[in-house]
C-alpha cells in the first residue's frame, strides 16, 4: 500500500464495546488510514470508549455521537458527509464487529485505482461466509438476488456493508434523495452509484460471523430491505420520465497517477 494514501474509514457502531478496541487498533495498523466512529448514544458505552481512543490516537480516529432517532443508514449518512468535508482521497465503510476483516485493506484500497467504487465481496466465487447458519446464508443470497433481479444491478453483492469509494465518486451522489434508515441505505447508496455511472468493483472477501455482541437486525429494517428495491425502481422510472430528475451526467473519472 502507498504510505502516504490518505483513507478514512467510516465505522458505524451501536453496543460495539467488545470489538472496537480491536478493530480500530488493526486498522490504525495500516499507515496512512484513519478511523471515524459513527456511534448511536450506545447504551454500553461504545461512545465514551471511542472518544478514550480519539485521545489516545490524535487525529488518526474522530467520533460522531449521534442522538436521537438511530439507524445503520442515518448514521452512514452523517459519516459519509463528514468524510467528505476531511481530505480523505478514500473513503471505506465496514462493520465493527470483525465480520469485515481489515486485513483486506490493501486490496480495497488498491482497487479503488481502477474503480470508483469496491465492495469487499462475499458472493463472488460462490459464498464465502464462515459460521453462519444456513437460514442466514439463504437469507442473505436471497435478499442480493431480489435486489439484483429488480435494479438490474450487476455486482454479485449488493448488501455488503464493506465498501471503498474514491471521495469525487462519493461526493457526486445525491445524499438528498436517500431515504432508507437501515440496512436498505447499502443498496440506494449503490443504486445512486450506478445511476451517476460509478465503475464498480469486487474484491472478494471472506464475511465471518461478528466475534462479540449482538445482531441489530430488526424486523422493522427487514422490512424496509424488502420494500426498498422497488422504491428505487420506481425513482428509476421517474428521473426517466422526467430528465431533469436525474442525477448530474458524470465525466468517467480516469484512475489517479500514483
Ligand atoms: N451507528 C449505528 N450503527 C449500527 C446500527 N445498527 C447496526 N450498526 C452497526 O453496523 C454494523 C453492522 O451491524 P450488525 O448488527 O453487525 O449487522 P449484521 O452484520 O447485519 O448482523 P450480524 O450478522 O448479527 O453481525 C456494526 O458495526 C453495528 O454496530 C445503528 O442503528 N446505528
Ligand atoms: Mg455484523
Amino acid at each position: 500500500m502507498e504510505r502516504d494514501v490518505r483513507a478514512l474509514v467510516v465505522l458505524p457502531t451501536y453496543n460495539e464495546r467488545e470489538n472496537l478496541p480491536g478493530i480500530v487498533e488493526a486498522i490504525l495498523g495500516y499507515p496512512g488510514v484513519a478511523v471515524l466512529v459513527v456511534d448511536d448514544n450506545s447504551p454500553d458505552g461504545t461512545g465514551r470508549l471511542a472518544d478514550e481512543l480519539a485521545r489516545r490516537h490524535g487525529d488518526r480516529v474522530r467520533v460522531i455521537h449521534r442522538e436521537g432517532l438511530r439507524g445503520l443508514g442515518r448514521s452512514y449518512l452523517d459519516g459519509l458527509q463528514q468524510a467528505l468535508n476531511s481530505d480523505a482521497e478514500l473513503i471505506l465503510q465496514m462493520d465493527a464487529d470483525w465480520s469485515h476483516d481489515p486485513s483486506y485493506l490493501p486490496q480495497m484500497l488498491a482497487a479503488a485505482a481502477e474503480y470508483d467504487v469496491v465492495i469487499g465481496s462475499r458472493y463472488v466465487q460462490g459464498v464465502s461466509v464462515v459460521n453462519w447458519p444456513l437460514r442466514r446464508i439463504l437469507l442473505s443470497t436471497l435478499a442480493n438476488r431480489y435486489v439484483r433481479e429488480i435494479l438490474g444491478l450487476v455486482p454479485h453483492d449488493c448488501t455488503s456493508g464493506y465498501r471503498c469509494w474514491r471521495r469525487e465518486a462519493l461526493a457526486r451522489i445525491p445524499f438528498g434523495a436517500i431515504a432508507s434508515e437501515g440496512y436498505a441505505f447499502l443498496v440506494e447508496l449503490l443504486f445512486e452509484a450506478d445511476a451517476t455511472g460509478c465503475r464498480i468493483g469486487e474484491v472478494p472477501i471472506i464475511f465471518v460471523e461478528r466475534r462479540a455482541g449482538a445482531s441489530k437486525v430488526s424486523k422493522r429494517v427487514l422490512f424496509e430491505s424488502l420494500l426498498t428495491p422497488w422504491r428505487l425502481l420506481g425513482r428509476r422510472l421517474l428521473r426517466h420520465a422526467h430528465p431533469t430528475r436525474r442525477p448530474e451526467p458524470q465525466p468517467t473519472l480516469v484512475p489517479r497517477e500514483r
